[in-house]
């Protein structure tokens, strides 16, 4: 027999034609909302800039970018503090940034140069900034969900207050590991929050083609641990889930789980929109764009008269020269030395 519930559907979230309901910010503080809105702006600004790199051919490794899904890093960033770990994976610029690591350090590591947090060995998958709190990204779908869930055991035996926060896509659910990990976490209680970003497509396969039910909150279920759904567009309701996951975990309530439910903009590597790995992207996108996270956040501002078109298009230009200024100082950087290749690695 087959039961399902609320923890297997997605609903009207994953239909972009029938949901965008307007943000709700009633009892928020609009100076941090209007903060991160402008964070958004910036990673955006950011993402465009790396996608007009790659394009060009002037960032040699493959880079995937996060336009259209910034929510979820900003949001889960503003409700962490000082001892917190967080590990990111493949699409992960937004995680880096979210956090506080330096923009001219993102864009000299995906350009390769010597300057870059991973001394331009790593590109845009291997990005890390410890004094913030990310301790690392990796290109491998699910190799950094265990990798937290050792942090939180740690932080735990030693009667620390941290929580570990691991990101992931819906197609790392697909990994046997992140069921293994699920299960540890929640049979030892651990203070880890998973967040997945749900954008509903692995690579260029949809959800219908490889789950047989959209919600990944059902594997939360399954294993014990608390779980959370939210539009992962709507910075607010992020912001309210992140809240309650953290101090949940903080608290020693065991691991929990944050379904986001998103969309890239751009194919799953690169920066063009109609092309997943070399596969045309069907119809979606458009309307997707109509729940714009950044326009959806801007007009919630308007309404309540705390933000002005112009105040939004400013935001934009201050971050296009901030960006700007950090690529052409990034560009400049030099090469690590051939003769470092083997200072970077591991060997017996
Ligand atoms: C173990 C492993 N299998 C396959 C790949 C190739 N790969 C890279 S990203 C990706 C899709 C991941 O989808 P998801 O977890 O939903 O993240 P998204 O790209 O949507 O952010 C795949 C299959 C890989 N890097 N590692
Ligand atoms: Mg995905």
């Amino acid at each position: 027999m087959i039961t399902t519930d609320d923890s297997h559907h997605l609903g009207k979230l994953a239909d972009s034609n029938s949901y965008w309901d307007p943000i709700n910010i009633d009892g928020e503080d609009p100076r941090e909302l209007l903060d991160q809105l402008r964070l958004m702006v910036l990673i955006r600004c950011a993402e465009e800039r790396i996608g007009e790199g790659f394009g060009k051919g002037v960032i040699r490794c493959p880079c995937h970018l996060v336009i259209g899904q910034e929510v979820p890093a900003v949001g889960l960033a503003s409700r962490i503090q000082k001892g917190d770990k967080v590990f990111g994976a493949h699409r992960s610029h937004a995680h880096y940034l979210a956090l506080g690591g330096d923009l001219r350090k993102l864009l000299a590591e995906v350009l390769g140069r010597d300057t870059g947090c991973s001394k331009g060995m790593g590109g845009s998958m291997h990005l890390i900034a410890l004094e913030q709190g990310l301790y690392g990204t990796v290109p491998i779908v699910g190799a950094t969900i265990p990798i937290a869930a050792g942090a939180a055991l740690a932080a735990k035996l030693d009667k620390s207050d941290s929580v570990v926060v691991s990101f992931l896509g819906d197609g790392a659910t697909e990994e046997g590991v992140f069921h293994e990990t699920l299960n540890f976490a929640s049979n030892f209680q651990l203070p880890v929050v998973f967040v997945i970003e749900n954008n509903l497509f692995a690579s260029h396969l949809h959800m219908s083609l490889r789950q047989p039910f959209d919600s990944t909150c059902r594997f939360a279920q399954a294993h014990g641990v608390s779980w959370q759904r939210v539009d992962g567009n709507d910075l607010v309701a992020m912001k309210r889930a992140s809240s309650l996951a953290v101090c949940q975990a903080r608290a020693g309530a065991g691991p929990q789980l944050i379904e986001a439910v998103t969309y890239r903009w751009r194919g799953h590597v690169g920066d063009r929109e109609d092309q997943d790995v070399g596969v045309a992207r069907k119809e979606g996108l458009e309307s997707w764009k109509k729940r714009d996270p950044i326009q959806r956040l801007a007009l919630a501002l308007e309404t309540s008269g705390r933000l002005d078109e112009g105040m939004l298009q400013d935001m934009r230009k201050k971050s296009q020269t901030v960006v700007a200024e950090a690529w052409e100082q990034a560009r400049l950087d030099p090469f690590p030395a051939a003769e470092a290749l083997l200072d970077r690695v591991y060997f017996k």
